[in-house]
């Protein structure tokens, strides 16, 4: 039996809640792939509409607690130490062309430092919950990272920059390097799923620049807490401020680091 605190109840809560209309409008948008306009619009909309379901209900439970949204951007609460970090649809793109790979991810930050998360697939109805020092599970079921050691037995994940981000040949550099010594890489498309699937062993790491905080806050204390590391490309924990994240479990995230840094002419930190 899975003893879980109010607080990590109600993001749990506020995940599904907002899930049953993500569901309904991923059904509409399945349909808009063949009109002349497209689904854009209705997917801002859905993105809007999402957003204003987490907040109403994490702010009824917590109403001191401050947010940084996608969406709505920053706002402080009273309590200057607790704030929301939301991400009402992560795999956007994926959504927007029917993908079925997305996910509404919460995390909260107490004093600078993510200690609880809810990341919610809802086409396939798993839901990933962690909180600081009790754990991580998927739905009932607690999970640990991979226990594969070497390189060559590995798969990474990684998010591939597109028109109008920067970073292309950095990243050509980096997956190159990953490629020519890991037993694959894939490409996903939701940086939230990607960690969420780190913490589940489903692959030995993932890896990506340019992203948002929203995007990989919840993420971060579920590798942690199924007993893997994360850190920006220096090696250290900076990832909420610049949009650096290198996953791994314990015995592959410091390989995969080293790849990334000696690809991209990052000096390692000092141990
Ligand atoms: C997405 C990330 C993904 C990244 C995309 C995008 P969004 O977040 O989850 O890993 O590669 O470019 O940033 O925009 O769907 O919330």
């Amino acid at each position: 039996m899975i003893v879980r605190s109010a607080t990590l109840n109600v993001m749990m809560n506020a995940a599904r809640k907002a899930a049953r209309g993500l569901v309904r409008d991923f059904g509409e948008v399945e349909q808009l792939q063949v009109s002349l306009k497209g689904p854009s619009d209705f997917v801002s909309s859905a993105d809007l509409k999402t957003e204003k379901v987490l907040r109403q209900e994490l702010a009824k439970a917590r109403p001191a607690f401050g947010f940084l949204m996608e969406e709505g951007g920053a706002v402080a609460g009273s309590d200057s130490s607790h704030r929301w970090i939301i991400d009402p649809i992560d795999g956007t793109t994926n959504f927007l062309h029917g993908i079925p790979h997305f996910a509404i991810s919460i995390g909260l930050e107490r004093d600078g430092e993510v200690i609880a998360g809810v990341i919610y697939d809802p086409i396939h109805d798993e839901l990933f919950h962690a909180e600081k020092g009790a754990g991580v599970f998927l739905n009932e079921r607690r999970l640990r990272v991979s226990a594969r050691r070497k390189v060559d037995e590995a798969v990474f994940a990684t998010g591939i920059p597109f028109k109008g981000r920067e970073g292309h040949k950095e990243f050509l550099d980096c997956a190159q390097a990953v490629m020519a010594n890991c037993a694959g890489i894939r490409r996903f498309g939701s940086a939230a799923l990607d960690l969420a699937y780190v913490a589940a062993g489903r692959y030995e790491g993932y890896w990506e620049t340019g992203i948002k905080p929203w995007d990989i806050a919840a993420g971060i204390v579920m590798v942690r807490e199924a007993g893997g590391w994360v850190t920006d490309l220096d090696g250290r924990n900076g990832m909420l401020n610049n949009g650096e994240v290198v996953a791994g479990n314990d015995h592959l995230h410091k390989p995969l680091l080293k790849l990334l840094q000696q690809a991209s002419g990052r000096t390692p930190a000092a141990d």
